[in-house]
């Protein structure tokens, strides 16, 4: 349904660091098309329901922590190849391991602190852009 759709998160790191239009101007030269936007600030039960996946991971707690600790700038982008071009635009989740001129190698601090999230599936991205935007918010 949202082929050629992906979802991003800039994570409270990025947002405290003041990497927002940075960010963004990276991710529109890249040659994606934002059609949904929002800042807002997860509850502990948004950041868990979010990252469910990774609930027996040993960082869960830590990273439902720091992803509720500031706001964040949530978006869905569209783009031919979206969900992995995108992965390819930001770097590895480790910024010590992203490529050179990746979002995560310019503005993560750490594994955890790692400025952006990307949706690593078409079905993901689909969940994930469900979860925070309605319908009529999305262009
Ligand atoms: P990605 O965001 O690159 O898809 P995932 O899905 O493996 O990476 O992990 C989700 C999030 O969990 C990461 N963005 C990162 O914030 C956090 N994370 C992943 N691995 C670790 C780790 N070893 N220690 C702390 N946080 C981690």
């Amino acid at each position: 349904m949202l082929t050629n759709r992906t979802f991003t998160m800039l994570k409270p790191d990025a947002v405290k660091n003041g990497h927002i239009g940075a960010i963004l101007d990276m991710i529109t030269s890249a040659g994606f098309r934002i059609v949904a936007l929002r800042m807002t600030q997860l509850t502990t039960a948004d950041a868990e329901a979010f990252y469910a996946i990774h609930q027996e991971r040993p960082f869960f707690g830590e990273l439902v922590a720091y992803m509720t600790s500031g706001p964040i700038v949530s978006a869905i982008l569209e783009k031919d190849n979206a969900v992995s071009d995108f992965r390819t635009l930001i770097g590895a989740t480790n910024p010590a391991e992203a490529a050179e001129g990746t979002i995560r190698n310019l503005f993560a601090t750490s594994i955890s602190e790692n400025a952006v999230h990307g949706s690593d599936s078409d079905d993901n991205a689909a969940i994930e852009s469900a979860f925070h935007f309605s319908g009529r918010e999305q262009f």
